[in-house]
């Protein structure tokens, strides 16, 4: 037998999107229940984005939830080092009065959801093979099996979509409803978290040598990238091999190395699926939208679209106000087309900066001089890192 309950929003996804809606729409008194596939240990223990623009902080010290971000370091400041020389970005007045924070993801998902367990609402791990049924409709229902094998249905008003890119809300979208834009920008990255000291500042290398970077993700630990070949695996980059490759493009044969505890291979992509709503289902973050880690813009964006939908729905729950909802979809895409256009503006640069002298090469150097010694490129820079562009 199936059991039955209802709500106003049914949230497909426990990442940071799903949670940051709930306990938005937690905070604007409209009652929802978020569905995530995967245990609590596994959903707080992955590692992924680690910087919260500015325009996030803000946002979470709007709702009255700053201290979820904890007391990881606030900065702005990037070190690119071409060829070995270290130029600094962001140590502009308005980056420094609009500092992000540098929250590894994880962390902040784990206070999202003590936070939203705490507060007594309902949040449900291990809840396999979820269906949507009727989102074209008044009331969707979304279907699932909990953690004991029950068979459940949970009719809402909404459904938000935050199951990712390989999630199934999106997938539930009838064909030819969505138009999807994607990009491969023909790179890949090794990917390294390692319990090795982080550097002062955000750090990214770039000149023939390659292009690698480390940043914070804890008092001791540090994730590394490393431009490699797309058809690369982990298994061809064992410890010596990345540890080589990171002091030599890093230009720091002094690097403190540690134990390696993650590598991960993964192409440098981008994909936009539009509109970012179907009926009753709105798709919010990776759902929605996949950008290229440069930029650091991917969990940013999905807490712009968390704050968005949980705006939108208050009004809609209050006051019947639709508005917010009808143009949820124009307005996160016109910010995510933004951000895309800025991360691709980046990578070609940066990417650009590495490898033989060629035209190409000399057009990159000369952008990221403008970015790094003139005022109208420092700002430009400065706006689109603390997402107030
Ligand atoms: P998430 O993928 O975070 O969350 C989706 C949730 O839905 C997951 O918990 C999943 O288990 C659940 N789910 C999926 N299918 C489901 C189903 N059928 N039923 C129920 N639940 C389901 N961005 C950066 O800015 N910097 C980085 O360094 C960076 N590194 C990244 C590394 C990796 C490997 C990846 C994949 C992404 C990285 N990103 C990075 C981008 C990342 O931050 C995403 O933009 C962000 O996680 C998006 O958040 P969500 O939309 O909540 O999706």
């Amino acid at each position: 037998m199936t059991l039955r309950e209802s709500t106003t929003v049914a949230i497909v996804g426990g990442g940071v999107s799903g949670l940051t809606v709930a306990m938005l729409l937690r905070r604007s008194g409209v009652g929802c229940v978020v569905l995530e596939r995967q245990s609590r240990a596994y959903v707080e223990e992955r590692q992924r984005a680690g910087l919260v623009e500015y325009r996030g902080v803000r946002m979470f010290e709007r709702w009255g939830l700053g201290e979820l971000l904890g007391s990881f370091p606030a900065d702005n400041t990037l070190e690119i080092r071409v060829d070995g020389q270290t130029r600094l970005l962001g140590q502009d007045g308005y980056s420094q009065e609009s500092a992000g924070q540098a929250v590894p993801q994880q962390a902040l998902v784990r206070n999202l959801v003590a936070a939203f367990l705490a507060d007594g609402a309902d949040l449900r791990f291990d809840a396999a093979d979820v269906t949507l049924h009727g989102i074209d409709g008044e009331r969707p229902v979304v279907g699932y099996a909990d953690a004991d094998g029950n068979a459940r249905e949970i009719e809402c008003e909404l459904v938000a979509g935050c199951d990712g890119d390989h999630g199934i809300t999106n997938a539930s979208v009838p064909d030819g409803a969505m138009a999807t834009y994607t990009f491969d920008y023909g790179i890949s990255w090794l990917t390294i978290l390692a319990d090795a000291p982080p550097p002062r500042y955000a750090l990214m290398a770039v000149g023939r040598n390659g292009y690698a970077a480390q940043y914070f993700r804890g008092p001791r630990a540090s994730r590394f990238y490393l431009q490699c070949d797309p058809p690369d695996t982990p298994n061809d980059w064992p410890a010596d091999r990345i540890w080589e490759q990171l002091s030599f493009r890093l230009h720091r044969p002094d690097l403190p190395t540690g134990p390696i505890t993650d590598t991960e291979v993964f192409p440098l992509r981008s994909l936009v699926r539009e509109p970012m709503s179907y009926g009753r289902l709105y798709l919010l973050g990776d759902a929605a939208h996949v950008i290229s880690p440069m930029g650091a813009k991917g969990m940013n964006l999905a807490l712009y679209d968390a704050e968005v939908f949980a705006t939108a729905v208050r009004d809609f729950a209050g006051s019947g106000d639709d508005e917010g909802l009808r143009s949820y979809s124009d307005v996160c895409l016109s910010r995510t087309w933004k951000y895309q256009e800025w991360s691709h503006w980046m990578s070609e640069m940066l990417h650009g900066m590495c490898g033989p002298d060629t035209f190409r090469t000399r057009l990159a150097r000369a952008r990221f001089e403008r970015v790094a010694s003139t005022p109208v490129g420092a700002r430009y820079w400065a706006e689109l890192m603390t997402g107030l562009g």
